[in-house]
């Protein structure tokens, strides 16, 4: 869904790069032998010489196109060198592409906010280096212009063609240029010089587009390729948007852009211009509407990100026609392969980027032997992600076992599954000096896996070459921008929006009662989704029932599409959210599959024999809605497994070999409220260094394992030198005398 912002105040200068042939000029630079010469990679699946996925400028020529396979390029092109694509795992590896990917995003962010937007795409923001040029050395002033820049297409300037070098020139240092030219004018020459640099260090080529908004430099960037730029002077935009077909503007290749066409005749973006905000706002809805109206105008206000990393990292297979996976064996063959690949990227950037990825999502498309069903999609699952690959196996299989029930309900038939992926996402930064609480808070095992009911399509809309049966590997990163697009590496070469339903929402509520109004409170809602979605069905409607005198009260939880959620005052007047569920939606038979804590609080519950009395259980439940990194549930299923608790089943504290901790833990003995150094209050927990079982350090993060192995160490050490010190000598003689 395109988000409608407004246009900023200021003019702004914003470029889009995108390089020329990507994955052709990596395997050019890699065989230098290629260059020059027709050349093609291709997927890796022989099936007719495979699929093409780049093609170079010389190919083209011959009339080679992305559509072709390798045979058919072959007949127009007899000399076109195929390249396959790199392989590892019996699929394809973008590493190579990946990495080149990264050299040209780090020169370009030398000079501005950088958004890396795709695998070869990155957006700049240059208004401030383009402010700074026309205050320091305005282009009239310069003796010489860049020789790159004096190349630019201005639209609406360069038509011309007699003279374009002495038409940009004179365009370029125009002295009674308005402000906004001027700015785009400096933006042009900076960003020749940066595509300019890119080559030297790089040898790789890119076009660019420059204008004063995302779209519209967007939409240049395309128009004059390979190795060229184009700069779209406001005056220019009227004529641009007549002429440009509505399908060809991101965000409308897909429903809406039908819409517009079949609904509205609207052929071209400038058609939109005989509408009112009003009348388009009627019939799409008031973001959509003014969005549309905006677009019509080349008005478009989203702010170029500061983002270099992917937003997540996915790696997928298509299994096309007789290769189906009709089997789980065959199915958990192919996960355990994805999943390595995914544990492995998600390793490396924890380990140079310091991030860790909380979300794991299995995707598949599937169809059912002999069903007439088959609109029916497979639904998409996630999980809290682990880490180490056999956790990630684990869950990703277990994921899809449950999308396979869920997908095929009630029919004992037979089914194919055409495409599998995986993905890591909501990659966060480990913040300082808490790795190894913010790790296990959300890794912690004893979590069930939970449903998020994205959908497919939410997340990876078909592109049209998928709808022609062109078959992708993927690997993906998911680079998005700020209304949280998910853009395609080039290979998966799909958008998509991650938006829940409605209905997750409801679905989700009784979690969001455990989890508190703190994000990052004990439990996830991920977490409690596993716990409950299988064992406390919903009442039929899928919405939680709600009886009054059943109810529980609890702040917080962002349940929006509950019913029977309010706003109200807390104590210093701040708006929170409360809202209730059925104390009857709660199967007995689950509790066991809670945190410690938690049970004892339903348990408590449940036993009540005055039910409706339930100011007490509010309170209680209140006071663990703390805001704290770690919680002891989390800790408890970090270590349940691997390091048993003392006999007595509570937790084994030592004064001494302590770890301490931000953290709720008001069951705890050890635990106590202290203050930090603003004079918040905070609580304290403990967890004995003793119950650490060295063999399961081995599967943290690198980065989580220097510190627990830091903390062992020093554990180690002080023991030793304690044994050798002199005051344990005076005891111990004492004690034996
Ligand atoms: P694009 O930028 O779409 O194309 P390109 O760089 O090959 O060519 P152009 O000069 O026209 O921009 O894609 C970037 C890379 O992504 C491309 O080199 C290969 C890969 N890719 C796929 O693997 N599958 C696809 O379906 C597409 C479109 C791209």
């Amino acid at each position: 869904m395109p988000i409608a912002r407004p246009k900023p105040k200021d003019a702004r200068v914003i470029a889009h790069v995108d390089m020329d042939c990507f994955y052709v000029q990596a395997e050019q630079r890699k065989n230098p032998e290629l260059r020059g010469l027709p050349t093609a990679v291709v997927q890796y699946n022989s099936w007719k010489g495979g699929a093409l996925i780049a093609v170079s400028y010389e190919a083209r020529r011959f009339g080679v196109k992305r559509s072709m396979r390798g045979d058919e390029a072959k007949k127009v092109c007899p000399n076109i060198q195929l390249i396959q694509v790199p392989v590892a795992r019996g699929k394809a590896d973008l590493n190579l592409y990946r990495h080149a990917g990264f050299e040209v995003v780090s020169i370009l962010a030398t000079k501005g906010r950088c958004e890396r937007a795709s695998i070869d795409e990155v957006y700049l923001d240059l208004t401030d280096a383009a402010k700074s040029m026309l205050l320091e050395t305005p282009p009239e002033v310069l003796e010489a212009i860049d020789e790159e820049a004096l190349k630019s297409h201005i639209l609406g300037v360069t038509d011309d063609i007699t003279d374009r070098e002495g038409n940009v020139r004179e365009w370029l240092c125009r002295s009674d240029a308005d402000h906004e030219d001027k700015l785009l004018a400096c933006g042009a020459i900076i960003i020749a010089q940066l595509r300019t640099k890119v080559l030297e260090e790089t040898k790789f080529t890119c076009s660019a587009g420059i204008a004063h908004n995302k779209m519209l430099a967007k939409l240049a960037s395309a128009m004059h390729k390979p190795a060229q730029q184009t700069v779209v002077p406001s005056s220019s935009v009227k004529d641009l948007l007549a002429s440009l077909p509505v399908k060809k503007m991101k965000q409308l290749g897909g429903k809406l852009g039908s819409s517009l066409q079949t609904d509205l005749e609207v052929k071209t973006i400038g058609d939109l211009l005989q509408f009112t905000e009003e009348q388009l706002q009627e019939r799409y809805g008031i973001n959509t509407g003014t969005w549309l109206w905006n677009i019509a105008r080349g008005i478009n206000g989203e702010e170029v990100e500061d983002r270099l990393l992917p937003k997540s990292h996915g790696c997928g297979k298509t299994f096309p026609g007789p290769q189906a996976l009709k089997t789980t064996a065959s199915v958990e063959n192919w996960l355990n392969q994805l999943c390595e690949e995914l544990s492995e990227r998600i390793q490396s950037d924890l380990d140079q980027n310091k991030r860790l990825a909380h979300t794991l999502t299995v995707h598949a498309k599937a169809f059912k032997v002999n069903d007439l069903d088959f609109h029916k999609k497979f639904p998409s699952k996630s999980c809290p992600l682990r880490y180490g690959t056999a956790k990630i196996q684990e869950d990703a299989m277990k994921l899809f076992v449950s999308g396979l029930r869920e997908f095929l309900g009630s029919q004992n038939i037979g089914w194919g599954v055409t495409s599998l992926s995986v993905t890591a996402s909501k990659l966060l930064d480990i913040p300082h000096g808490t790795s190894i609480v913010r790790f296990l808070q959300d890794k912690n095992p004893s979590t069930s896996l939970a449903c998020s009911n994205v959908s497919m399509e939410e997340i990876f809309p078909l592109h049209p070459a998928d709808q022609n049966g062109k078959q992708n590997e993927v690997a993906s990163e998911e680079i998005g921008d700020d209304n949280d697009t998910l853009v395609r590496d080039k290979a998966l070469c799909r958008r998509g929006t991650w938006t829940r339903k409605p209905k997750d929402k409801a679905k989700c509520s009784i979690l969001n009662y455990f989890q508190g109004s703190n994000s990052s409170s004990c439990l996830t809602k991920e977490a409690l989704d596993g716990s409950f979605q299988d064992h406390a069905p919903l009442s039929s409607s899928g919405n939680q029932h709600h009886s009054r005198v059943n109810k529980i009260k609890q702040q917080g939880g962002p349940a929006e599409a509950n019913n029977d959620t309010g706003t109200h005052p807390n104590q210093t007047g701040q708006k929170i959210d409360t809202w209730n569920f059925n104390i009857e939606d709660i199967d007995p038979s689950m509790i066991d599959e809670l945190p410690l804590e938690i049970q004892r609080e339903v348990q408590g519950w449940l036993q009540s024999p005055k039910r409706a009395n339930t100011s007490k259980r509010v309170s209680s439940i209140e006071s663990s809605n703390s805001s704290a990194c770690m919680t002891k549930q989390a800790l408890d299923g970090f270590f349940k497994d691997h390091a048993p608790l003392s006999s007595s089943g509570s937790q084994n504290y030592s004064g001494t070999n302590k770890i301490e901790q931000g953290g709720p833990a008001k069951a705890n003995n050890s635990t106590g409220t202290h203050r930090n150094q603003t004079g918040q209050k905070f609580d304290m927990w403990t967890l004995n260094i003793e119950d650490i079982d060295p063999s399961i350090i081995d599967e943290l993060p690198s980065e989580i394992q220097r510190e627990v192995q830091g903390w062992l160490r020093r554990h180690k050490h002080a023991n030793t030198s304690k044994r050798g010190s002199s005051i344990v000598h005076y005891f111990s003689s004492a004690k034996k005398s």
